[in-house]
């Protein structure tokens, strides 16, 4: 054979075998994404299975304790978080919380008017978080059915003006994130108040029992912080006429001013973990409970992004952001 040619040969062969490599690595990757694609399915679907119980775990208890007692506080069993549970294959933990121990931001508007107590509280707890106490105006707005601005407020006039222009509401808010398209409210302040208020489909009391004291401080705005401090030393409450004698007994020299308060709750925000081998995430579920056992409901979940950890879990918080929503389930 010709030099030229057996150099041809030598490079043919060559080829052929890098070729026949390649495809070798190309399918050994392809079956190891589908062996992986099929072990997160499995891990998935075993923490669907075990989300959903918990979910029910959640609402049993809440059911069992509407029976035993007219009152809620944070020594009760649902106040209690799930330790770390061993399933299947599996963890899985959860906790309740009391969704009244905040301010629900629908408060603001009662009976298609804006509610004077409630913009008293959400606005002094504006102030002691140092944020302008007149954007109370533009959520009122928001909320509120009529396109009639407050002094400090903000109607579609205004929103239609904006860069990418859109409407108010008009109606109750969805979640606290809605708060973002309210004028005024940067980011950094929806953040700033995240911890202290709701969003609940309709008015309701704040939990004296479950409040914390800076949500405390807004509801009672005339009492002093040592004021503040007593009615939660005495806690727990269970009888609402011997808690008014307390506050009214702490108001000494001054009025209390008007507030919706109680001390039993209808709407609990449950939080739930699975983690099935590298699958893990986190759903959030706000829960109304109803007067009698079955008429409990789940009002919407939502999850964070399923996370899957790698061997390294390197994972970063920033990853764990995005929350897609299921209502009605
Ligand atoms: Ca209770
Ligand atoms: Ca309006």
């Amino acid at each position: 054979m010709p030099a030229r040619q057996r150099g041809l040969a030598l490079i043919t062969a060559m080829l052929v075998v890098a070729i026949a490599a390649t495809t070798a690595a190309y399918l050994s990757l392809d079956q190891q994404i589908w062996l992986r694609q099929a072990q997160n399915l499995s891990d998935r679907a075993q923490a669907e299975v075990v989300r959903a119980g918990a979910l029910e775990w959640a609402i049993t208890i809440l059911a069992k304790d509407a029976k035993d007692n007219k009152s809620d506080d944070l020594t009760e069993n649902w106040a209690k978080p799930l330790p770390p549970l061993a399933v299947e294959g599996g963890q899985v933990t959860g906790r309740i919380a009391d969704a009244q121990a905040r301010f629900n931001i629908n408060n603001l508007v009662r009976n298609n008017a804006p509610s004077k107590p409630d913009i008293g509280t959400f606005r002094h707890l504006l102030l002691s978080l140092s944020i302008d106490p007149n954007l109370t105006d533009a959520v009122v707005d928001w909320i509120d059915a009529d396109s009639d601005k407050l002094p400090y407020g903000a109607e579609d006039i205004d929103y239609l003006q904006t860069k990418i222009p859109y409407r108010a509401a008009n109606q109750p808010m969805q979640s606290v994130d809605e708060l973002r398209l309210v004028r005024g409210f940067t980011p950094e302040i929806v953040e700033k108040l995240r911890p202290w208020i709701t969003a609940l489909p309709q008015p309701t009391e704040i939990n004296v029992n479950t409040a914390s004291k800076e949500v405390l401080g807004a509801l009672f705005y005339t009492l002093p912080p040592p004021a503040i401090e007593q009615l939660v030393s005495q806690r727990p409450y269970t009888d609402p006429g011997k808690l008014t004698q307390i506050l009214q007994g702490l108001a000494t020299g001054t009025a209390l001013p008007q507030a919706f308060y109680g001390i039993q709750s209808s709407y609990f925000e449950v939080v739930v973990e699975t983690r099935f081998g590298r699958y893990q995430r986190t759903t959030q579920a706000l829960i109304h409970r109803g007067s009698n056992d079955n008429a409990s409901r789940i009002l919407w979940h939502r999850q964070l992004l399923p996370r899957i950890a790698t061997t390294t879990e390197t994972a970063s918080p920033a990853e764990n952001s995005g929350v897609s929503s299921d209502r009605n389930i």
